[in-house]
């Protein structure tokens, strides 16, 4: 179960974020503090203290705190995300981790390794970590120490299509993954039970998993029904503006 959430609010800059979709255009601020405001509440309602960080104006994707910090049950891992224009970010969430853990439980991931958190993705011990244009090998080899380290155990996923591994693939407990596009078919998830995302709501595969519920982005009713039809109870939030920035559920939270 989680108990604390961590979001930092858009900052007016998140206009000029990076995206590989220019075509769907700037996002509106103005809506994208309202979905963030519902999001909060969502997570709210899923019984975790939500941490609302101020704005930082001087980078435009800082409202992803996700890519910032790995938080396991065993401790933090500050990142060096691997896009340039965010690097400053992870040391603006080191003073804040300091508040829920013990320097001594507290690392970090350093130059020339890269790594950002939408490339990992926690099941139970084990940590999934996506080689991607974001994260590289020593990063991952840095992080899996780290890790070892704890008493927890990793394994490298290589991705090519798609940003970060949790764009494509997500864990929703139950032994049970939302599954897309590349990794549909991959091995290494073989085991677990799949509910294969469809094609035309490839986005919506980034869905999270927070004490039973499951939140789902709001506008991808064929993926919604699968994930009831499996059982869970589903909240949904619209993340349209998010989108615009490649950006979905689970960057705009750090959840322990
Ligand atoms: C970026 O390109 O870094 C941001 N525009 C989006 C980050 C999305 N984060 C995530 O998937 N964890």
């Amino acid at each position: 179960m989680f108990e604390n959430v961590i979001v930092r609010r858009p900052a007016r800059s998140m206009v000029e974020g990076i995206t590989s979709a220019p075509e769907l255009g700037r996002p509106d601020y103005t809506l994208a503090l309202k979905q963030h405001e519902a999001y909060c509440e969502a997570l709210r309602r899923c019984g975790v203290a939500v941490t609302v960080l101020e704005p930082l104006e001087a980078y435009p994707d800082s409202c992803f705190v996700e890519d910032t910090a790995v938080i396991t049950r065993k401790g933090a891992i500050i990142t060096n995300p691997g896009a340039p224009s965010r690097r400053g970010e992870a040391a603006e969430m080191l003073p804040v981790i300091r508040g829920f853990f013990p320097e001594e439980r507290i690392f970090s991931i350093g130059a020339p390794g890269t790594l950002e958190g939408g490339d990992v993705m926690m099941v139970g011990d084990h940590f999934y970590v996506g080689r991607s244009a974001r994260t590289n090998r020593e990063g991952i080899a840095q992080f899996l120490a780290i890790l070892e380290g704890m008493g927890l155990s990793g394994s490298e996923v290589p991705l090519e299509h798609v940003l970060h591994l949790k764009t494509g693939i997500n864990y929703i407990e139950r032994e049970t993954m939302l599954v897309s596009g590349e990794f549909v078919d991959r091995a290494d998830f073989a085991s677990f039970r799949r509910i294969v995302v469809p094609e035309e709501e490839a986005y919506a595969a980034n869905c999270i998993w927070v004490n039973d519920r499951v939140i789902v982005p709001e506008g991808y009713p064929r993926l919604e029904a699968k994930v009831r039809q499996a059982g869970y109870s589903v909240l949904t939030v619209d993340t349209s503006e998010y989108r615009k920035l490649d950006g979905g559920l689970s960057c705009l939270s750090l959840r322990f």
